[in-house]
């Protein structure tokens, strides 16, 4: 029970990582506000994925409610901020997680591919992070901030070169946060992982070839689940990690050291 009590706002919590994150802090005593995009979700119904998340946290006999909104629209953060004032009465923890990442060639990739690529993932990154931390600085009690980044913050892939760049500027923005808030209480740290089986993914590994490939490249010999990323946010939010802030965690089997 690391976070008995918390009030834990995960965006991007209908699927993949996020909602592992959302059902992890939920197991750990956590109320939860589940932020998504039915947009991005069509093909699940817009609100289907959610509302199972929403279901299993009920289930568990926790408090959550479903927030959808645009991550990349400068409102959403503050939307999610008083929907959780609402409901909860307080926000200690911000689990920045909504991503999007669609493989494309990089010599005819479009402005608007890179542009919404880069206002999902970095700017709604900032601003939900900006929204919370005023929010938590008002509290006057800290926070903790976790943001996912990736292992892409640190490599390249030659068909994500408008999403690697993203990755790490989410990496660089909980280092300036960690600066920026440290004298509140608030600490930010990342998280990096691998490649972890997801939809974001599932064409570009649907290729038993290329499948092959990237397991063979991770020393712990396997794909990352969902889970293995959700506990150590889980860890990074909780007191466990108290005078850890600025910090990113690798969270990859070992793929990013395996050179040779
Ligand atoms: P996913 O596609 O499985 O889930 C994406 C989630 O984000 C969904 O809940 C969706 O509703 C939400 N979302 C999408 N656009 C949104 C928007 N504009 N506003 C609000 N919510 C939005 O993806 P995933 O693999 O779970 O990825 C989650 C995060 O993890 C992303 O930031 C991604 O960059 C990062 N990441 C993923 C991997 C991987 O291998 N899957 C590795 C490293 C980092
Ligand atoms: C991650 C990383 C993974 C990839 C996903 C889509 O950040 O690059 O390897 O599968 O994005």
């Amino acid at each position: 029970m690391l976070l008995e009590g918390k009030v834990v706002i995960v965006t991007g919590a209908s699927r993949g990582i996020g909602r592992a994150i959302a059902l992890e802090c939920a197991r750990h005593g956590a109320h939860v506000l589940i932020n998504y995009w039915g947009r991005n979700d069509a093909s699940y119904g817009r609100d289907a994925a959610a509302t199972e998340v929403l279901n299993e946290i009920h289930a568990m006999r926790r408090r959550a409610i479903l927030v959808e909104g645009d991550v990349a629209d400068p409102v959403t953060g503050q939307k999610l901020v008083d929907s959780a004032i609402e409901e909860f009465g307080k926000v200690d923890v911000l689990a920045a997680n909504a991503g999007i990442c669609q493989f494309h060639a990089f010599l005819d990739l479009s402005p608007e591919m890179l542009e919404r690529t880069t206002q999902v993932n970095l700017h709604g990154a900032f601003y939900v992070t900006q929204a919370v931390a005023r929010q938590m600085k008002a509290q006057g009690h800290g926070g903790a901030i976790v943001a996912t980044s990736s292992i892409s913050a640190l490599v390249g892939g030659g068909m994500q070169t408008h999403y690697t760049p993203t990755k790490a500027g989410v990496h660089s923005l909980m280092q300036s946060c960690a600066v920026a808030l440290g004298p509140f209480g608030i600490r930010c740290n990342s998280v990096m992982p691998g490649t972890i089986t997801t939809d974001l993914n599932k064409e570009d590994l649907a290729s038993p070839e290329k499948l092959a490939y990237m397991k063979g490249r991770i020393p712990l010999g396997r794909l990352g689940d969902p889970q293995d990323v959700a506990s150590v946010v889980v860890f990074l939010a909780s007191d466990m990690a108290r005078y850890v802030t600025g910090a990113a965690l690798l969270v990859d089997g070992g793929l990013f050291v395996n050179l040779q």
